[in-house]
């Protein structure tokens, strides 16, 4: 067993004691009321999962871990020279609650290094999608083909103890988590670059690997280490991480529930939303003929857009209220390796226009930006200028924390899920409605 499956399997053995415990002793204990806004509007906000990989304070930010970004990005071992830490060290933090060491963080690249090669078949897969396929749509396909290669199904169907489903679920994931970056890799290589693929450096890391198989020079490594750091985990119930567990609590397999995430992702309230934000500023680029509007104009551009019905994309959130930190994170990262790109004048420009505008208008319950208002300027200015791509990105790092979260949910024995649904003359009932 390698040092993190141990480490795993003695943090699991501690903690199956605490949910015993809540089950067995506090069960019929009421934690939460719920109201009828909650119920109509998309179960927001009810405390009805559990995860202790990563909570989002509303006011505060994402935590993996406990850890802030700011502190997850100084914690984590980084690779000599690099500015951002490996993703495999976060991967090893989600998992285990440690900030793993060098020898433990290069074990652990070591691991993803042997299992990153794809079957033959998901390059033909990816090859028979017809012209014009979103990207996402691809990326799915490709992860639900390597469905067959799930350890968990096959060690099931021959009869497997509930106790063990983690084991097998474990490796299941840490083969996905390898190979997402090929799959991307080559899906991006057959959409816009004829086909041409840059094979993988089995010697790098995950990040300088993407960067690698991108054709793409420094400093895309640590972009590409920070890309799926920031977007690796926020707690339980977003679309993603939410349609990840939903799936899997049924004892689909990761494949299955990873495709399922994607699929979640791929929409433009969540994921899509960069690709969005690209688009939306590509649309007022040419408006203004290429220069950078004015704060007056841009006001305009914001309001034509709100009163179009449409919504601003990159602002707002379900959760939070206040700027994200990710947006921060990766805007010291503009502030001091692209401080005078072309389209971080806009980021900029907007962050001061529209949450006013948004505060004005009176709908937005936060004004502020989310992770998708500057992500995507930052692949543009490395050369990503594919935007529709953007979300395939998304995508890898959010399987970090989709997948601890199901290794978990196997380990503690999360049941399946099964929420209740009422009709409408109920729910008229029950709040008294004459
Ligand atoms: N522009 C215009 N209107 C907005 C808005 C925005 N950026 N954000 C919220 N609103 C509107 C909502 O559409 C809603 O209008 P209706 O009452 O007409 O339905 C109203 O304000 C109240 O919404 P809310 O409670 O503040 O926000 P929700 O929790 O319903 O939705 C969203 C959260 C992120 C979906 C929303 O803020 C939004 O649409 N933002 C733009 C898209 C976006 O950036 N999505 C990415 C979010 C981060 C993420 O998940 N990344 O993956």
């Amino acid at each position: 067993m390698s040092d993190l499956k141990n480490l795993l399997y003695d943090k699991i053995e501690a903690h199956r004691p605490r949910v015993t415990n809540l089950l067995k002793n506090y069960g019929d204990k009421k934690v939460a009321d719920v109201t009828v806004a909650q119920i109509i509007q998309g179960m927001r906000g009810i405390k009805s999962l559990v995860t202790d990989i990563s909570y989002l304070d509303p006011n505060e930010g994402i935590r993996y871990r406990g850890y802030t970004l700011p502190e997850v990005f100084e914690k984590l071992p980084k690779a000599p020279g690099a500015e951002m830490p490996y993703v495999e060290g976060l991967y090893y933090l989600l998992l285990t609650g440690e900030v793993p060491s060098d020898s433990q963080v290069a074990d652990v690249i070591n691991d993803f290094s042997n299992r990153r090669i794809l079957p033959r078949y998901v390059y033909e897969v990816v090859d028979s999608f017809p012209c014009c396929s979103h990207p996402m749509a691809i990326f799915s396909s490709a992860i639900m083909t390597m469905q067959r290669e799930s350890f968990f199904n096959k060690k099931y169907n021959a009869g497997l103890n509930k106790m063990d489903y983690w084991d097998s679920t474990y490796e299941d994931s840490m083969n996905l988590i390898a190979k997402l970056p090929e799959v991307a890799a080559y899906i991006y290589a057959k959409l816009y670059k004829d086909g041409v693929r840059i094979q993988s450096n089995p010697a790098l890391d995950f990040g300088a690997n993407f960067a690698h198989m991108m054709g793409i020079d420094k400093p895309y490594d640590d972009v590409s280490r920070m890309y799926f750091i920031v977007h690796a985990d926020h707690e339980s119930g977003n679309v993603s991480a939410h349609t990840g567990h939903l799936v899997a609590s049924s004892l689909s397999d990761v494949y299955l529930a990873t495709s399922a995430m994607v699929n979640g992702l791929a929409g433009p309230l969540h994921g899509l939303a960069n690709q969005e934000v690209l688009r939306w500023l590509m649309e007022m680029r040419e408006k203004m003929g290429g220069q950078l509007p004015n704060e007056d104009e841009m006001k305009q551009f914001v309001w034509d857009t709100l009163n179009s019905g449409q919504v601003i994309p990159g602002f707002g959130h379900a959760v939070l209220r206040k700027t994200d930190p990710r947006y921060q994170i990766q805007h010291d990262f503009c502030v001091k390796n692209l401080p005078d790109d072309d389209l971080f004048q806009y980021v900029k420009l907007l962050y001061k226009v529209v949450p006013p505008i948004l505060v004005e208008q009176g709908k937005a319950k936060n004004p502020w930006p989310n992770v998708d208002a500057q992500s995507g300027v930052i692949q543009w200015h490395y050369g990503l200028t594919e935007f529709d791509f953007y979300t395939v990105l998304f995508g890898i790092g959010r399987s970090l924390g989709v997948l601890s979260n199901i290794v978990w949910d196997r380990a503690l024995g999360y049941s399946l899920e099964r929420p209740k649904s009422i009709t409408t003359d109920m729910l008229e009932k029950m709040a008294g409605v004459k």
